[in-house]
């Protein structure tokens, strides 16, 4: 996903053009907005954590871009690509790095295993939506 964050400053183009130069191959995309509900749902597993409301509530704030990315080893090499949640921690040259402006509006969101990719995946696209 692109954050909230990042399609309101006009980092769509600059974020993908990162992803395409990386090698991941777009199955599916599109322009979105979660309402609060889809938000709480999406992030469940972080419910118990202190900033579950703030992530709902900015996770819900604007539009978003889903998409389901291929690659060869694409879960360990788009985190890297995105970088640390934390952008002040993440490595130089990472999206967050560059695009993301703090802790909680962190630019882009990536699945953390197989098993919740696809899980993700579904959340946003049926079988007739990937390419
Ligand atoms: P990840 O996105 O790098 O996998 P997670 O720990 O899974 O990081 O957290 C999910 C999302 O919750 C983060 O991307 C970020 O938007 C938000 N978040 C994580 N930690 C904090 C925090 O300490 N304060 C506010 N928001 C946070
Ligand atoms: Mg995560």
């Amino acid at each position: 996903m692109i954050k909230p964050d990042a399609v309101a400053n006009g980092s769509i183009g600059g974020i993908l053009k990162m992803i395409n130069e990386a090698g991941f191959r777009i199955v599916a995309m599109k322009y979105t907005k979660l309402s609060a509900e889809a938000a709480g749902s999406f992030y469940e597993v972080h419910k118990e954590r202190p900033f579950y409301g703030e992530l709902v509530d900015y996770m819900s704030s604007g539009p978003i871009v889903a998409a389901i990315l291929e690659k060869e080893n694409a879960v360990a090499d788009f985190r890297k690509l995105i970088g640390a949640t934390d952008p002040t921690k993440a490595e130089e040259g990472t999206i967050r790095k560059i695009y993301a402006k703090s802790i909680a509006a962190n630019a882009v969101h990536g699945s953390d295993s197989d098993e919740n990719a696809e899980i993700e995946g579904n959340f946003y696209f049926s079988g007739l939506e990937r390419f």
